[in-house]
């Protein structure tokens, strides 16, 4: 009983700050995206993928999020993104209050795409709302085709789901046509990305899908 009221008391909390948030990514008129996927997916390989992309077309703007070290910011550094690390000493998930600390080092006028690589775990950041305008949930081919179906809550809270590592299809028993299926079984409108962010394949329909989604913010 306890155990309960004091999680709803965090998630209230944490829901507060996320409107605060929301409303300053408003007032900059900025497109968020809160990246979810489980470890090693591959969510920094498709933010490097995809800044490198819309080199001149967009502003990106990153906060990243990790257990320990600052590895992928420096990744997305090198990159020339303005970049920001939040390290969760053992945490599994970002809260708002974290992003919200994080915004101050960032200039948003100067942003017109911000993504929050959220800490590689496809449970726990599930429940907690940062501000984002979406989650994006991204599964590679690695993972096999039954992960919608064992972890709903993340597929039925994000509205897009990034399929990577295409490339290895050949090699695995992953069927592509189930895994959506199975996406689509959990959140009847999902919007699906098939991409590899080592060929390339798929990418540029990613990015001009993110453009067209900035754009509609900014506007
Ligand atoms: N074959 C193949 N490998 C990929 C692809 N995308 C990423 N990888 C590899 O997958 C591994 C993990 O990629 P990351 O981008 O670090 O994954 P991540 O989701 O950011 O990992 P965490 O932040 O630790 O959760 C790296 O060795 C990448 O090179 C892809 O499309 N195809
Ligand atoms: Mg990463």
């Amino acid at each position: 009983m306890t155990v309960i009221t004091i999680e709803r008391k965090v998630l209230e909390k944490n829901d507060t700050i996320a409107a605060q948030n929301r409303r300053r990514f408003a007032e900059a008129r900025l497109f968020v995206i809160n990246l979810v996927s489980s470890p090693g997916a591959g969510k920094t390989s498709l933010l490097e993928q995809t800044i490198e992309r819309l080199r001149g077309r967009l502003r990106v703007s990153v906060i990243e999020g990790d257990v320990q070290t600052d590895l992928d910011a420096q990744r997305v550094a090198r990159y020339g993104a303005p970049v920001v690390q939040i390290v969760t000493n053992g945490g599994c998930h970002l809260e708002a209050k974290l992003v919200q600390d994080a915004l101050d080092q960032l200039d948003l006028g100067q942003t017109d795409l911000l993504v929050i690589e959220n800490v590689g775990n496809l449970v726990c950041p599930a429940n907690y709302d940062l501000g984002e305008a979406m989650k994006v949930v991204l599964l590679s081919t690695t993972e096999g085709d039954d992960k919608p179906l064992k972890y709903p809550a993340m597929f039925r809270n994000a509205p897009v789901l990034v399929v990577n590592k295409i490339d290895l299809l050949p090699y695995l028993p992953c069927r592509i046509d189930a895994l959506v299926a199975n996406a689509r079984e959990i959140n009847p409108g999902m919007r699906v990305f098939q991409v590899s962010c080592t060929t390339g394949a798929g990418l540029d329909e990613w990015c001009a899908w993110l453009a067209a989604q900035a754009a509609a913010a900014r506007a």
